[in-house]
């Protein structure tokens, strides 16, 4: 093969690996300047007999490169250049990933933190939450097939679909002749995939077995099983203890499939939901540390999310609202007018488009009208649902400006108590968002957050 091009561009370099039914190979783009290099992965099918199934192959081939093509939307994920036929063996060309596998990483011994582990297990289940938006299961989720990008030291995942998915298929014919070929890999392969049949779950089942290896520093086949449960016996490899993150690891790995997380967003919440620990709630520094008070204007924020206190009609028309709008730019409003109606309270999340930060949380304060309409509740309400799309999406940093004492008239004593009582309470059970600043645009307002902090928490 070295040296062939293929489809007149692609030509083959060197082979890097070869499995069941095809081979992996380095081959360079010699249609593009410098040559970049690219992956062409190869079904071979001289194995397959009948003209029929040669048809089959197409069918899968095909369908399946389209599939690929939209996975290949995620910068996480090799984006497809091109699916080739020629005489009669496929190809597909993908993107090269330059960096380390993660199975190099992970070398046996080495254990991770607790932090650590949370953070990796988000980081891959962040891109299935994609995947199998996409209805793909990937079915090898595997140390191996986790690249660390070089550039962005960003998680890449690999291996997907045609290729295995065909070779699936041809495993079942094959199986009738008696041949078998292993899909999957041993250890990170949940039960009713070794059947045939992997769900979604399957995949979260392969992340929870990377989370225990990193966790004890142990091979998944080194693992125990329990001979009554059939469950991995892996807590007595632990050093430190952290039941949550257990908790949530048992249920990604159960043995029966319909005990799992059934989805990967389930488990990124749970995740993201690990309540602190006591000893870092009861070190006060631990909340100051996470609250900041500033005076400025909350459009200049180099921040992850900032909050819009807007009104039912999303308008941008006055105070802050207006100067968001105006330093987002008119795609903001476009995708503001897309919004569906909100009751005072509610939030949600658009993209920053022009500004600094990745997110707009939008929310519609209460208007005050003497204290009797449940505005106190319902200014609550807005920071609870602002910090809780913070935590949905793992915002890092989010800043606040003070809700509806503007144009809506709350006063500031009152609000800026509301605000602190709500972010206090929420950062004390959740680990995200990390940090929280409050913008205050006047030296009156940031007078009053700092006496206020002062008395709630310590500041
Ligand atoms: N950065 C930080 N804080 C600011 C900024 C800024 N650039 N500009 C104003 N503030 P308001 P509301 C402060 O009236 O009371 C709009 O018309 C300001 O000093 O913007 O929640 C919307 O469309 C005040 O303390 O919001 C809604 O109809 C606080 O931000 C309505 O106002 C909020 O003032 C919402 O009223």
């Amino acid at each position: 093969m070295e040296g062939k091009i293929l489809a007149g561009r692609y030509q083959i370099v060197k082979l890097l690996g070869e499995g069941g039914f095809g081979k992996t190979y380095i081959a360079i783009d010699t249609h593009l300047p410098n040559n970049p290099e690219c992956v062409v992965k190869q079904l071979n099918t001289n194995k397959i007999i009948s003209e029929t199934n040669l048809q089959i192959a197409r069918r899968l081939f095909n369908t399946e490169a389209e599939v690929l093509y939209k996975l290949g939307n995620h910068e996480q994920i090799p984006r497809l250049f091109a699916h080739i036929e020629e005489n009669e063996d496929f190809y597909l060309v993908q993107e090269f990933i330059q960096g380390v596998e993660l199975s190099k990483e992970i070398q046996p011994g080495c254990k991770l933190s607790v932090q650590e582990v949370i953070c990796l297990l988000k980081e891959i289940l962040e891109i299935l939450v994609f995947v199998h938006q996409q209805n793909v299961i990937h079915r090898d989720i595997k140390p191996a097939n986790l690249i660390r990008r070089q550039q962005d030291r960003k998680l890449v995942m690999i291996d997907f679909g045609a290729v295995k998915q065909v070779n699936t298929q041809f495993l079942s014919l094959q199986s009738q002749s008696g041949v078998t070929v292993a899909i999957g890999s041993h250890g990170y392969m949940p039960p009713e995939q070794l059947v045939g049949n992997p769900r979604f779950c399957s995949d979260i089942y392969a992340v929870g077995i990377i989370g225990l290896q990193v966790l004890t520093g142990l091979h998944p086949t080194k693992l125990p099983v329990d001979s009554n449960s059939s469950e991995i016996a892996w807590r007595g490899f632990c050093t430190e203890a952290d039941s949550q993150l257990y908790d949530i690891l048992d249920k990604m790995i159960r043995y029966d499939f319909r005990q799992r997380y059934q989805s990967c967003t389930e488990v990124i919440s749970s995740l993201n939901n690990i309540y602190l620990t006591k000893i870092q709630i009861s070190q006060t520094s631990y909340l100051k540390n996470r609250i900041e008070v500033i005076e400025g204007d909350i459009t200049k924020q180099k921040v992850q999310a900032i909050v819009n206190p807007t009104d039912i009609q999303f308008s941008g028309g006055g105070g802050v609202d207006y100067a968001i709008h105006k330093a987002a730019g008119p795609r903001l409003k476009e995708e503001c007018k897309r919004l569906s109606f909100w009751d005072r309270g509610q939030a949600q999340i658009t993209s920053a488009y022009n500004l600094d930060s990745r997110w707009i949380i939008h929310t519609v304060g209460p208007f005050w009208q003497g204290g009797n309409n449940k505005e106190g509740q319902i200014l609550s309400q807005c920071y609870i649902n602002c910090l809780s799309l913070a935590q949905e999406y793992s915002i890092k940093t989010i800043a606040f400006p003070s809700i509806s004492t503007g144009t809506f008239g709350f006063s500031i004593q009152l609000a800026t108590r509301i605000a602190v009582r709500e972010v206090k309470t929420f950062l004390e059970k959740h680990r995200f968002p990390e940090k929280v600043i409050f913008v205050c645009f006047s030296k009156d307002t940031y007078n009053c957050y700092i006496e206020t902090l002062e008395e709630i928490i310590n500041f």
